[in-house]
């Protein structure tokens, strides 16, 4: 074929559907259908030979999904810059104390359901359902490392102390898992995580802890208080437009790591609480909503909770052994 550049300009109609820019549109009497019939193919066939290979194959499906949606409900270009200008608001908004877009898609279910899928037990195995839960937006890096039996309150807000304690092991062995690491994050009393919150010290209400030989752990915590997530943003806006609430029932955060051992993200609930059964981001599974009990004889603390984690180690995970932790009560 000749070089483009020798070829005399052609400024022929294009062949309807050839780039998937000029095609019926409503306006061809040809076709029934009264969109463009291969403008999505077009964009989906413009993926290289060289793509990402998860992106190559997610994408068909992607664009193919997106296109129907916005043909079926006729979005109009005016609808379609509000998602822009949304999406541009939920970035500004977002920085290293606020993730706006993780936020947005927590209230969509989509953390949630991804969580579910990633961590999902094989049908047949017959493992005890994992008890994995989402991250959510407000984890930190680097939370201080505590010896055992300390607590992570830095300042006094009120709230009810727990003493929270329980062993972390080996969910095919039942053996110990020695040095393995908790991080532990939750709000204060009044609903709001410390890097929401001025008056709170940098990193209250946080730690990491790790276990000794006999894989057993100990600190001290508060028990939870239900909180709105933030509803100030593109978020919040969006709830309201949906007439939805923003409340997530009490929870206290985890993710439980060691060396060899698949990572364990996960949320434990109140089972007090009044919003259990209707969290703003579908986080809440039967098997992590815990009761609290009442401690006698200890003066820092007036709740216990005893709660213990097993992790799945990378071998067994490989072999098809799924699960995370699973929960026993005091
Ligand atoms: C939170 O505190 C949270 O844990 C999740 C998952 C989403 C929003 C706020
Ligand atoms: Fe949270």
């Amino acid at each position: 074929m000749a070089s483009a550049l020798e070829e005399p300009l052609n400024l022929a109609p294009v062949t309807e559907g050839q780039n998937g820019t000029i095609g019926a549109n409503g306006t061809s009497s040809s076709t029934k259908s009264q969109y463009d019939p291969n403008f999505t193919d077009n964009v989906i066939k413009a993926t290289g030979p060289k793509a990402n290979k998860r992106l190559a194959q997610l994408m068909p499906g992607l664009v193919r999904h997106l296109h129907d949606f916005c043909r079926e409900n006729e979005v109009t270009v005016e609808e379609w810059s509000q998602s822009v200008e949304f999406l541009n608001e939920c970035g500004r908004m977002s920085d290293d104390k606020r993730n706006e877009g993780q936020l947005f898609w927590d209230i969509l279910g989509v953390e949630s359901l991804v969580d579910e899928i990633t961590y999902k037990v094989a049908a047949d195995s017959g493992e005890k359902p994992t008890t994995t839960a989402i991250l959510g937006p407000f984890w930190r890096p680097n939370a201080p490392i505590y010896p055992m039996g300390s607590s992570t309150i830095l300042k006094d807000q009120g709230g009810d102390v727990t003493h929270m304690h329980g062993s972390v092991t080996d969910f095919t062995t039942g053996k110990p898992i020695t040095n393995a690491e908790i991080d532990i994050w939750h709000t204060a009393p009044n609903g709001l995580y410390e890097q929401q919150d001025p008056e709170q010290p940098d990193m209250n209400l946080r730690g990491r802890f790790y276990t000794p030989d006999s894989g057993d752990y100990d600190f001290y915590c508060l028990r939870p208080t239900p909180y709105p997530i933030p509803f100030d943003g593109p978020a919040g806006k969006f709830l309201k437009l949906l007439d939805r609430h923003p409340m997530r029932p009490a929870h206290i955060h985890f993710i439980i790591s060691a060396k060899g051992y698949k990572p364990v993200v996960t949320q434990i609930f109140d089972r007090r609480d009044e919003w259990l059964g209707n969290d703003s981001v579908f986080a809440v599974k039967d098997s992590l909503v815990v009761d609290f009990a009442p401690k006698q004889g200890d003066e820092k603390a007036g709740f216990d909770l005893k709660y213990d984690f097993k992790l799945v180690a990378v071998e067994d995970a490989k072999n098809g052994v799924h699960g995370g932790t699973e929960v026993t009560s005091a």
